[in-house]
């Protein structure tokens, strides 16, 4: 079963939208199999922004995610990966649909919420990153009958 890592950043979790967001997963019918309030660590934070390490925004970026707890979580679904990235929203909330996460609470895009893994290789690095296995559930939610044929 497919599997992504989403992160709730320090502005979310300061901003009181942790219930609000996991809710949003819950809903949708998404089953929540990793979970963990945490402060990031730098050198956490630089491996995971690594692919953005050039760019002039990491250091903010950086500074940002270390900054305060942040909530990180596995979730599990047939097509996750590609639908929490649109539960979620564009990178930039001001390009976010009303409706996503980031339409409906966020105006700048150093402070945009959340993060969500961008393709199937990433989500798998990025959830061996952030968990160790034995910290994931695997479970089978016993609405799963009223959820997919
Ligand atoms: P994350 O990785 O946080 O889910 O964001 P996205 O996948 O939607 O977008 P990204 O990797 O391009 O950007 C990573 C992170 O950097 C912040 N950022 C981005 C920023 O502060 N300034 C910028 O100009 C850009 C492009 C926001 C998300």
């Amino acid at each position: 079963m497919e599997r992504t890592f989403l992160a709730i950043k320090p502005d979310g979790v300061q901003r009181g939208l942790v219930g609000e967001i996991i809710g949003r997963f819950e809903t949708k019918g998404f089953t929540l199999v990793g979970l963990k309030f945490m402060t990031v660590s730098r050198e956490l934070a630089e491996t995971h922004y690594g692919v953005h390490r050039e760019r002039p925004f990491f250091p903010g970026l950086v500074d940002f995610i270390t900054s305060g707890p942040v909530v990180a979580m596995v979730w599990e679904g047939d097509g996750v990966i590609a639908s929490a990235r649109k539960i979620i929203g564009a990178t930039n909330p001001l390009n976010s649909e009303p409706g996503t996460i980031r339409g409906d609470f966020a105006v700048n895009v150093g402070r945009n919420i959340i993060h969500g893994s961008d393709a199937p290789e990433t989500a798998l690095e990025e959830i061996a990153l952030w968990f160790k296995q034995e910290e994931l559930v695997s479970w089978q939610p016993q609405i799963m009958p009223w959820l997919r044929e």
